[in-house]
């Protein structure tokens, strides 16, 4: 008999394989020190000027930002495309990487679906799926940008503008059946997100009036087919892919629309669907004033629809955006639904679960440090017409160092105190690549 096995059974119980959690644990043993002492240094500091930590720590670890399907593949641009490696593909390999990143931040329960890029097959298998990594599908996607394979007419000329009832039947058609899609996979799905890139290229190619007549009436068409308890999200667009005219160019296009369906029609904001230095928070603003705010599509900006990092350049704007939902959230005279959280982007250079890992992490800290805002101060100032006052009130949360809040709040609900270091520390992209191989590309665009 050899020894080998004789010894293990002599002397030793076979270890367990490591679950993630005991990863997390143990990887989160190696910063606890550090963490403690910073996290020690900013809870005392913000229970010194007036906050009850545990109800901050409560606000961050409720919020939840929805990430895309389309989001977990290297974007491109229309010169080229450089995949990560590993990329996930299938919607059962998304749901994995989506599982990844909330196991590691516990702020990213939800998967926003784009259709028909990711078609469930097998439904039960798909909420097994789901639920085993602690996830919903909150929203779907429509997409009447693309002509699909074996599509009978073509977009080419637009979808629900279209001047041919025919096109424009079949693209309201699609979105009911995504809607159904959506009913399909949990009670959770409430929301139908359509973004049209319906325009035109050239001055005098569309009549505006009567296109816009005809979006309405097929927007109207889809929001009455939608179950009582959906709510249909209208996205809008400066520019691109149309450079003359874009049929929802502007938040008050989507509002009229949005109006023009019902209540349960609301406005989305895509950070990157405004052309250069536009006031976004003020928009947010009007809004929440209205009642007519849905959802965000986070992503960062410099020029257009960037797709770049969450908050990666622009974080004074992105907190600003948090302080205008922070103080609408406190005020009783607001009568606006539940906002859904959700991210687009994809770019072509990051890892795309480190991108989405870092734009969670910095709409957390924009989030956490607009919950610090002192609000009394700041109305008084505003009321004073004390302009360096107001503003000193906001940069007072601003400057604050929120790393450890945000740190903390993750790690009491089981997530990494450092999650892209973990991911890094676990190779889990490498692994990716070896399961799924060098050249796995997502679907999506
Ligand atoms: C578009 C819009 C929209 C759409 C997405 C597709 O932002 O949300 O679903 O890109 O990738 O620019
Ligand atoms: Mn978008
Ligand atoms: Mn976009």
């Amino acid at each position: 008999m050899g020894a080998w096995p004789q010894r293990l059974s002599d002397n030793a119980k076979i270890p367990e394989p490591m679950t993630f959690s005991d990863q997390i644990n143990e990887y989160n043993q190696t910063l606890v020190g550090d963490h403690n002492f910073r996290w020690g240094y900013l809870g005392e500091q913000l229970s010194r000027s007036g906050h009850d930590v545990e109800t901050l720590l409560q606000q961050l670890a409720a919020f939840q930002v929805a990430i895309p399907s389309w989001a977990l593949g290297t974007g491109g641009t229309r010169f080229g495309r450089f995949p990560a490696g590993g990329e996930p593909r299938s919607l059962e390999e998304k749901i994995e990487d989506v599982g990844i990143i909330h196991a590691l931040n516990r702020s990213s329960g939800a998967i926003s679906l784009h259709i028909p890029w990711d078609i469930p097959h097998d439904y039960a298998a798909i909420r097994q799926l789901l639920q085993a990594n602690d996830l919903i599908i909150d929203s779907v996607n429509s997409n009447t940008f693309q002509d699909q394979s074996g599509q009978p007419l073509s977009y080419k000329f637009g979808s629900l503008c279209h001047t041919d009832a025919d096109v424009r039947q079949q693209a309201v058609e699609h979105n009911i059946q995504v809607a159904e899609y959506g009913q399909k996979l949990g009670d959770e799905c409430k929301t139908l997100t359509v973004w049209l890139s319906d325009g035109s290229d050239f001055p005098g190619q569309h009549h505006f009036r009567r296109a816009y007549q005809r979006t309405l009436e097929s927007l109207q068409t889809i929001y009455n087919a939608l179950p009582p308890d959906w709510t249909m999200l209208i996205e809008y667009k400066p520019y691109e892919p149309h450079f003359y005219s874009m049929l929802i160019p502007d938040w008050g296009t989507s509002l009229r629309l949005s109006e023009g369906c019902g209540a349960r029609a609301q406005v989305l904001v895509d950070l990157g669907h405004h052309l250069p230095n536009t006031n976004i928070e003020q928009i947010v603003a009007r809004l929440l004033h209205f009642g007519r705010l849905g959802g965000f599509h986070f992503n960062g900006s410099m020029y257009g629809d960037d797709d770049l990092t969450t908050g990666s350049i622009k974080p004074f704007q992105l907190f600003l955006i948090f302080c205008e939902l922070v103080q609408a959230a406190q005020d009783a005279v607001v009568r606006n639904p539940p906002v859904a959280y959700m991210i687009d982007a994809s770019h072509n250079l990051k890892d795309p679960i480190e991108d989405l890992l870092q734009s969670v992490q910095n709409i957390l800290t924009a989030y956490a440090k607009a919950l610090l805002v002192d609000t009394d101060a700041l109305f008084d100032a505003q009321e004073a017409n004390d302009a360096v006052r107001a503003e000193e009130v906001l940069r007072d949360a601003f400057m604050t160092d929120v790393r450890a809040l945000v740190a903390e709040a993750i790690r009491r609900q089981g997530g990494a105190l450092d999650p892209i270091g973990l991911y890094r520390h676990l190779s889990i992209r490498q692994q990716r690549i070896d399961t799924r191989g060098k050249l796995a590309v997502a679907t999506g665009l």
